[in-house]
């Protein structure tokens, strides 16, 4: 590192607010700070703006009924379709204009363009067949699909005949498949006979075969080519179509979007909770789509001309709203990658950007880390001056991560938006106006205008600003989830028992609880420290596993940690660390105390780690969250509990030994 380099650095590290760049406010889609009272004081009418994004065949009655809460109405009255705005309404004037970029694996396979026009016409085409097949309005067709262009045609095409999709992330299990089908009484499936992950041609048709075989009803499906020749050779069962004939079948056909209610339901999306069955959570077609049309515009920044790349899964919420919805909505262009950012070389993400001149990058904290260690070297082979913005999402980033990535992806001129929010939300919530307000590394920052979020504690009072508590939404809002399909009961005990009145029609008292814990500043920036269950209590004190693994990873040669607590006789529980380290940085005991150290010093002594178990992986879900449950049995040394939802099993044994030898 030069001397330069190093007072970068040093200065970085200290620096704990940052303005919004110049050249970026001077462009931004919101710069009026004005609009946080604004909205404050014309709520529920303020989410007119986010209607107004959209065209509709016939306009809303009222913007919110909340007549019978938590079973809020947003736009009721309204008659809209989602296709209609993510497609037909662009081609005048931007029919030319490419809407999703797709980008595979392989580096030695053409990319594919889709312009407005273009996927315009395969959406109408497979919509067709979808009719064909039997697919009426309001049945549910379930996805269960790589990241493959395909993808979004089949979603949009089911918007378009007001049929509701349920996306199933390709890197679930067969049984996964078959349980959340079971579930929604979906009879189709539209499928993929495989992908490329790191080199690797795999089959996936297999894989949905088998769940099918769990499906209890005879389910009609569809199974898009993706690897032709490289393909594993299935034939295709009676009731199962390829998917380019369908298409080819269809050449040219037109299908008039139906007209759906405000509140009809766009799309289910099963997320995990505490208790192991799936939760099915719904969204519906008017509040979803103004919800993600007006946050990619306030926060992504999204213009029409932009090239925007958000490197989530489309099996993912952060996919569906900012892939696919948000950013169509508004007309842009989409990039799509098949990949992982290892493949073929650790550069991958950076040479994408270079030759796409990629305006905005969403992407997530586990993999800025992944980055990080990895080193600067692999952007800066790269001309990343395109980049406007920066934005990440999932789960929360520690100050030493933003800065890598402010400085070192941003080159200090992109403003980097932390985002909080979840399945439940539809899109963000809590993040900053990139345009407006500073940004503080580590605190995802105030709600969004029209939000009203307040840290309470388990009586529900506010806490003090500094203090942990846990993060409530007290007011509805139009992406909000409507339900949990086919169960009111479960919607209410699962969000809303916790801190509101159940008994009453007061819409004043519900409150919505997304089971994470948080603390405010002064400012009322918001810094969020992980889901409830990941909030240890040491000798009576409440600690984020977040804050300390902020101050593990601020150690010199740490690339990433992960806190659980164990039980603990005195204490409680107690703070069980597991470390990754940087290459050529070794697990030994002046490394161990120097972790112990920097807790100390950034948290104080209560903190301080009763082990720290070094580690080359940290035991992941197919979502890139870590698996702390399995951590905290091993922390406990007690039995392990199923390991194969993990990305990477074979880890767990080994990090079980380390920690009993380190005993
Ligand atoms: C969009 C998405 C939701 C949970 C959420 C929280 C965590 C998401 C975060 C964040 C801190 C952020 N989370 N974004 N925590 N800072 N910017 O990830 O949805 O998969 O449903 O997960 O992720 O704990 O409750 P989902």
């Amino acid at each position: 590192m030069s001397e330069e380099e190093g007072q970068l650095e040093a200065r970085l590290e200290e620096q704990e607010e940052f303005e919004p760049p110049e050249g970026f406010v001077s462009q931004a889609n919101v710069t009026d700070e004005g609009i946080y009272d604004e909205f404050e004081e014309n709520w529920p009418d303020c989410w007119t703006a986010a209607a107004d994004l959209l065209d509709w065949d016939e306009e809303y009655d009222q913007v919110l009924d909340d007549s019978n809460p938590p079973f809020y109405e947003w736009f009721t009255g309204g008659k809209l379709n989602v296709s209609d705005n993510c497609l037909d309404r662009h081609l005048e004037e931007r029919g030319d204009e490419v809407a999703i970029e797709w980008i595979g694996e392989p580096t030695d396979e053409d990319n594919r363009t889709f312009t407005y026009e273009e996927l315009h016409r395969e959406v109408n085409e497979f919509a067709a067949a979808l009719r064909d097949l039997g697919v009426e309005e309001d049945d549910v067709v379930t996805m269960y699909m790589p990241m493959v262009p395909e993808l979004p045609v089949a979603m949009l095409a089911c918007a378009r005949i007001g049929a509701p999709h349920s996306v199933v992330f390709a890197g679930f299990s067969a049984e996964a498949l078959a349980t959340r089908m079971n579930s929604a009484d979906s009879e189709f499936l539209v499928t993929c006979d495989g992908y490329y992950r790191r080199g690797d041609a795999l089959d996936h048709f297999e894989k949905a075969n088998e769940g099918l075989d769990g499906v209890d009803h005879d389910a009609t499906t569809v199974v898009v080519d993706r690897l032709g020749d490289e393909g594993h050779g299935h034939d295709l069962a009676e009731n199962q179509h390829d998917y380019a004939e369908l298409v080819a079948d269809n050449e040219g056909a037109e299908i008039d979007p139906v007209e759906r209610d405000a509140e009809d339901m766009l799309f289910l999306m099963y997320t995990s909770g505490t208790t192991g069955k799936p939760k099915g959570v719904k969204h519906t077609t008017a509040g979803y789509l103004a919800w993600t049309a007006w946050t990619s515009q306030a926060v992504l920044d999204i213009k029409p001309d932009d090239t925007y790349w958000c490197s989530a899964d489309i099996g993912w919420i952060t996919g569906h709203s900012y892939i696919v919805y948000g950013p169509l909505a508004l007309g842009t262009t989409s990039v799509m990658y098949e990949g992982t950012p290892d493949h073929p070389e650790r550069d991958r993400l950076w040479e994408i950007v270079e030759e796409y001149e990629v305006d905005q990058l969403y992407t997530a904290p586990t993999a800025i880390r992944a980055f990080m260690k990895w080193g600067k070297q692999f952007p800066e082979e790269h001309d990343l001056s395109s980049l406007r913005l920066l934005g990440t999402v999932g789960e929360p980033i520690n100050p030493r991560a933003w800065k890598w990535y402010y400085q070192h992806i941003g080159n200090e001129e992109c403003p980097v938006v932390d985002t909080w929010w979840q399945t439940e939300t539809g899109g963000m919530m809590v993040t900053t106006l990139p345009g407006v307000k500073q940004m503080k590394p580590g605190s995802a920052g105030p709600p969004l205008p029209g939000l009203d979020v307040r840290i309470v504690d388990t009586e529900g009072e506010e806490v003090e600003p500094g203090r942990a508590g846990y993060l409530t939404v007290n007011k509805p809002w139009p992406g909000m989830l409507r339900t949990l399909y086919q169960n009111d009961e479960r919607f209410v005990e699962e969000y809303w028992a916790e801190y509101s009145d159940v008994d009453s029609d007061d819409p004043d008292d519900w409150v919505y609880f997304p089971e994470d814990g948080a603390k405010i500043d002064e400012d009322g920036y918001i810094t969020v420290l992980g889901r409830v269950d990941d909030v240890l209590n040491v000798s009576g004190h409440r600690l984020g596993t977040m804050e300390i693994e902020s101050a593990i990873v601020g150690v010199e040669g740490v690339a990433e940690a992960a806190v659980v607590g164990g039980d603990h006789e005195m204490k409680g529980e107690a703070v069980y660390a597991y470390v990754i380290l940087e290459d050529g940085f070794d697990g030994d005991e002046e490394m161990r105390s120097r972790i112990v150290e920097g807790v100390e010093d950034a948290i104080g002594p209560i903190a301080r780690p009763e082990a720290v178990v070094f580690t080359p992986e940290l035991p992941k879900t197919r979502s890139g969250k870590i698996m702390r449950r399995l951590l905290e049995q091993i922390a406990n040394d007690e039995e392990l509990g199923d390991t194969t939802t993990l990305r990477n099993p074979e880890i767990v044994k080994d990090i079980q030994q380390k920690a009993r030898s380190d005993d």
